[in-house]
């Protein structure tokens, strides 16, 4: 039984979970915006989120500097200097540390605090919230900003503690340096991280040894030092920039392509993929060159086909160069790299093929697969995430009628907009599931001003609670299911539809639709009264 209510209980307006893009804007919106009284909790003992959890080697974000910021404050956008076209961790992370600090939201965050129950007070309309320190508050708003990315896929190999080196998780690099000269190092996994650490390292170790189940499709990132000029420029016209953005799909600085890729000419589509490759970037050349690489096979095919002649060229090692070629759909996340075929191709770097050949057990000096055994001074996990919902199940939120979030969503996440969960009333997930599909920190700040004007609304006409329709999310997940299978993403196995988890059912987690299109449900929604939700009006008393 909750017994909440015999606990010395401090009330607040609204808690935040999570101190990262999402959690610290909120906060900001909420607190310096609204006035209200709101604080936020993070288990880390600093502000960052993904960008202080995922310190590896090698670790930077993949979309431009200039649109992976805020843009709220024109001042903050101008007098924030980035260094390079794609930011590192290090300076993303001051970044939002000084996104900290100017705005005075410190106080207002407890760290090193997990937020371990929530549960919907249906007598009082609010939630009740405790802490794994003890501290227990009651919130008329709760406000997640957990991240999609963010509770580390740990797969468990026999043998693994007798190894005699080191073990990392990339998403839980230490704070401290970790030494790699001289050192033999193994990475598993070729996703985003394992792409960025294996980039970042194979010049930098005695030996690399990459454990790949799958090879990627990759473009180069084409990264140069900053060039103020652009900064300055979209700051001069900062909120038309930034509408723009947030009227594509994809919410990135490139202009996407709104012409089909077998509509041109075979020389056309390959002039079109070249200049990408040259510009760089992944998310560009997957929606930049044309407008159906992801829904329609034979754009597909000509777009991988493309990279697999460039990766023929870029690897000399005839062996590394079969192991490398993907032959499946360029489907997944897409991927842009510093180098990372280069960087494969050299003399102190073997790739150990894990799909033909399975990892049988760590041994004391290394690991060992089928195919034989490799010494290692180093193992680094670039495994991934139990993505999406991951975080989520390890809360134990409960809702209207003692429904757990995590039965809920045991076949896969079900909201309306990626924001509001049937039963759960006055409860909005930042980049919840299913939401939209984008560069995350426009569309994060966008859903942040939206739930900020709701909650403002509710507080002007006295409504105590907000709570999706039963119909609406039938509605929201029905469009998402229906889009998303309308895409070649819903192909292959990958944390996007949840299947890189043992287990784990296949789900759809996203709104694949476009931001801009998204945006509409949303702004639909709030001009007609927030359809979708059931307004309950505060009692007045007798
Ligand atoms: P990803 O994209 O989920 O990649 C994880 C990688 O780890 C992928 O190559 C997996 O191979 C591999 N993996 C997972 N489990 C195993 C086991 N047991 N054995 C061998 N290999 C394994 O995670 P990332 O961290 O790279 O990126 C996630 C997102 O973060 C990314 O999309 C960005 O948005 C930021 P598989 O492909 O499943 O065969």
């Amino acid at each position: 039984m909750n017994d909440f209510s015999t606990k010395p209980v401090e009330k607040l307006d609204a808690v935040v979970l999570g101190a990262g893009f999402a959690g610290l804007c909120m906060l900001h919106k909420l607190r310096n915006g609204l006035g209200l009284n709101v604080r936020a909790y993070d288990k880390a003992t600093g502000v960052g989120g993904t960008w202080y959890w995922n310190r590896y080697p090698g670790a930077r974000s993949d979309t431009e500097s200039w649109v992976y910021c805020y843009s709220f404050d024109k001042k903050l956008y101008k007098e924030w200097k980035w260094t390079e076209r794609y930011p590192r961790q290090p300076e993303i992370l001051s970044y939002l540390e000084h996104v900290t600090d100017r705005f005075d939201l410190r106080r207002s965050i407890r760290f090193s605090t997990t937020v371990t129950t929530a549960h919907y007070n249906e007598a009082t309309d609010r939630w009740d919230i405790e802490t794994d320190k003890g501290e227990r508050v009651s919130a008329k708003w709760l406000i997640t900003g957990l991240g999609l990315l963010s509770a580390p896929n740990m797969p468990q190999f026999e043998g693994m503690e007798s190894f005699k080196g080191e073990i990392y998780h990339t998403s839980r690099w230490p704070k401290t340096p970790v030494e790699f000269a001289g050192k033999r190092v193994g990475v598993i996994g070729t996703g985003s991280t394992g792409v960025q650490v294996v980039s970042d390292l194979a010049a930098r170790v005695d030996h690399l040894t990459l454990f790949q189940r799958r090879p990627q499709y990759s473009v180069p990132a084409q990264n140069h030092p900053a060039k103020p000029e652009i900064i300055d420029k979209i700051t001069a016209n900062l909120e038309a920039y930034f509408d723009r953005i947030r009227r594509s799909a994809t919410c990135f600085s490139f202009q996407e392509s709104d012409v089909s890729a077998m509509s041109v000419s075979a020389e056309e589509r390959e002039r079109v993929f070249e200049k990408a490759w040259e510009d760089g970037g992944g998310f560009n050349f997957m929606f930049g060159t044309f407008n159906d690489i992801a829904v329609d096979p034979a754009a597909n095919e000509a777009a991988a086909d493309f990279i697999r002649r460039k990766i023929a060229t870029l690897v000399k090692d005839p062996r590394k160069r079969e192991l490398l070629t993907p032959t499946d759909y360029y489907a997944r996340r897409p991927l842009c790299d510093n180098h990372y075929f280069e960087a494969l191709d050299r003399d102190n770097v073997t790739i150990a093929d894990v799909l033909r050949h399975p990892i049988v057990e760590f041994t004391p000096t290394g690991i060992r697969t089928e195919e034989g055994e490799f010494d290692l001074d180093i193992v680094i996990f670039a495994t991934g995430f139990d993505a999406v919902t991951g975080n989520f199940v390890r809360i134990d939120f409960e809702g209207r009628g003692g429904e757990k979030l995590k039965d809920k969503w045991a076949d896969g996440p079900i909201s309306y907009l990626g924001l509001s969960i049937s039963d759960f009333p006055n409860m909005f997930t930042l980049y919840g599931p299913p939401g939209p599909f984008t560069n995350q920190p426009p569309a994060i700040e966008w859903q942040v001003e939206w739930v900020g004007d709701l909650i403002a609304y509710a507080e002007k006409h006295g409504i105590a609670a907000f709570e999706a329709t039963r119909e609406a999310e039938q509605k929201w997940m029905a469009d998402c299911i229906a889009i998303a299978e309308s895409t070649l993403f819903a192909k292959l196995d990958w944390w996007v539809m949840g299947t890189n988890i043992p287990g784990k059912p296949r789900a759809v987690s996203f709104y694949m639709g476009g931001f801009g299109n998204y945006m509409d449900h949303c702004i639909g929604s709030a001009q007609n009264g927030y359809a979708g939700y059931t307004l309950t009006h505060e009692k007045v008393p007798a």
